[in-house]
C-alpha cells in the first residue's frame, strides 16, 4: 500500500520529518470503534490503541477518521500504538451538541467536502445557509450535490435557488437511486484526493458511497423505516478507498447544527449582505428605520429575502454569543491558572521561610 494512495502528501510529509529517527511510521485513521482504531499503514490494515499519553490529550488532539497518526507498530499482533495526531490540512466544526463549549470535529483532511441535501420535502434553504456558514472557512473546496431529483418536479428552480446563496460553490443534481449526474459528480472524484459526505440524516450519503463502490457497502435506510424519522442509519464516520483510487468519508447525518467559528464566518456566507450594508448611508447602519439603508431597500425591492437576512441576524448573534461564551471561559481558565500561581508562590515562600528558619538555629 502507498501511502500516496492514501492521501499522504507533502504537507503531512513535512509534519512527519521529525518523528522519522525513531522508527515511527505515519498511517491514516479509517474508523473509530469505541476501544481502539482502525488505521492505514504501508503494511496495510491494523487495529490501534491511543498511547498512554495521548490517552490523557484534550479531546481536540485526540485522532478521528482522515487524521494522519504517528505509530510504532507491534508486528506480531498486527497492532499499533498511536503517539501523536499530526496537524490538519483541514477541518470542518460545529459547536458538540451537549452544554459544554466546545468543538466537535466533523471531518479533517479533507480535499473536497460534500454537502449532500435531499430534494425532498424535507429540502430547506435556511439549513442549507447554516451549513455554507460552517464550511466556508474548512480550507476544503465546497461543492453542493442536490440528491433526489427523481422526487423534485422543478429541479432547475430549486438547483438556482441554491446557486442565488451559494456563490461561486458547484451546484451538482444527481439522483443516486435512478443513476442520474453521477458521472458529473464522479469527475470531482480523483485518486489520492480526499472527499467528505456531510449533510443532514437521509439525503443518500451512504448511498452515493455505495454507487460507486458497486455493492452495499455501506448500510442504507430502507425505504419502509423511513417514517421513523430523527434515527441515523450511519451511525460512525468512515474512509473508504472507492474503486478509482478517490478516498470518500461517510458520515453520520447532523440532526441540528449548531455553529463554531466566529462572526468572519456568516460575512463570507453571506457576502451578499455584506456588501448591501457598505451602501447604507450611514456607516453604523442597524438596517431597521434608517434613511437611505440598502438593505431595507433591497428587501422591499424583492433582491434580498427577508428570510435570508433574518437568518443572517440569526446567525451573527449566535456566533456573538459563542464569542462571549468563550471569553468568559478564557478569564475562567485564567483566574483558575493565576490562583494555581499564586499558591504556588505562597507555597514556595513558605518552604523557603521554614528552612531559613532551621539554618538561623
Ligand atoms: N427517491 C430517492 N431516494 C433516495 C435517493 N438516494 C437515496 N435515497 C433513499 O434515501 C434513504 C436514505 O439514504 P441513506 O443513504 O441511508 O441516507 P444517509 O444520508 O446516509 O443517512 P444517515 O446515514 O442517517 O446520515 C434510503 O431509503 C435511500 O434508498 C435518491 O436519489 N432518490
Ligand atoms: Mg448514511
Ligand atoms: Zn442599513
Amino acid at each position: 500500500m502507498l501511502l500516496q494512495h492514501i492521501g499522504f502528501n507533502d504537507f503531512f510529509d513535512t509534519h512527519f520529518s521529525s518523528y522519522q529517527e525513531k522508527n515511527f511510521k505515519p498511517a491514516r485513521v479509517i474508523r473509530q470503534n469505541k476501544t481502539n482504531y482502525i488505521i492505514m499503514s504501508e503494511v496495510g490494515e491494523l487495529t490501534a490503541q491511543l498511547s498512554g499519553k495521548m490517552l490523557h490529550e484534550e479531546n481536540s488532539n485526540k485522532p478521528v477518521v482522515g487524521d494522519w497518526v504517528v505509530v510504532s507498530i507491534i508486528t506480531d499482533d498486527s497492532l499499533a500504538i498511536i503517539h501523536a495526531t499530526l496537524p490538519r490540512k483541514t477541518t470542518v466544526e460545529r459547536k458538540s451538541a451537549g452544554i459544554k463549549t466546545e468543538a466537535q470535529v466533523i471531518a479533517v483532511n479533507i480535499d473536497k467536502l460534500i454537502l449532500v441535501v435531499g430534494l425532498d420535502d424535507n429540502f430547506n434553504i435556511r439549513r442549507i445557509e447554516r451549513y455554507l456558514t460552517m464550511i466556508y472557512d474548512s480550507g476544503a473546496e465546497p461543492i453542493i450535490l442536490l440528491n433526489k431529483s427523481d422526487l423534485c418536479d422543478d429541479v432547475e428552480a430549486r438547483k438556482a435557488e441554491v446557486e442565488s446563496i451559494a456563490f461561486g460553490i458547484p451546484v451538482i443534481t444527481i439522483s443516486a437511486l435512478i443513476n442520474f449526474g453521477m458521472d458529473e459528480l464522479a469527475e470531482h472524484l480523483q485518486e489520492g484526493k480526499t472527499l467528505a459526505l456531510i449533510g443532514p440524516s437521509g439525503v443518500g450519503k451512504s448511498t452515493i458511497i455505495n454507487h460507486f463502490m458497486n455493492y452495499e457497502k455501506m448500510v442504507v435506510k430502507k425505504v419502509s423505516d423511513e417514517k421513523h424519522q430523527g434515527r441515523h442509519t450511519t451511525t460512525h464516520r468512515e474512509l473508504i478507498i472507492l474503486p478509482n483510487g478517490a478516498i470518500m468519508i461517510d458520515t453520520p447525518g447532523m440532526r441540528e447544527l449548531q455553529l463554531w467559528g466566529d462572526e468572519d464566518n456568516v460575512s463570507k456566507s453571506f457576502s451578499d449582505i455584506e456588501s448591501l450594508s457598505a451602501m447604507c448611508k450611514f456607516h453604523d447602519c442597524k438596517h431597521q428605520s434608517e434613511p437611505g439603508c440598502a438593505i431595507t431597500e433591497a428587501i422591499e425591492s424583492g433582491e434580498l429575502d427577508k428570510k435570508r437576512f433574518d437568518s443572517y441576524l440569526k446567525q451573527l448573534r449566535e456566533l456573538k454569543h459563542l464569542s462571549s461564551r468563550k471569553d468568559q471561559l478564557g478569564r475562567h481558565e485564567m483566574n483558575k491558572r493565576g490562583k494555581k500561581f499564586a499558591a504556588q508562590i505562597k507555597a514556595a515562600v513558605k518552604f523557603k521561610k521554614k528552612n531559613n528558619l532551621k539554618t538561623h538555629k
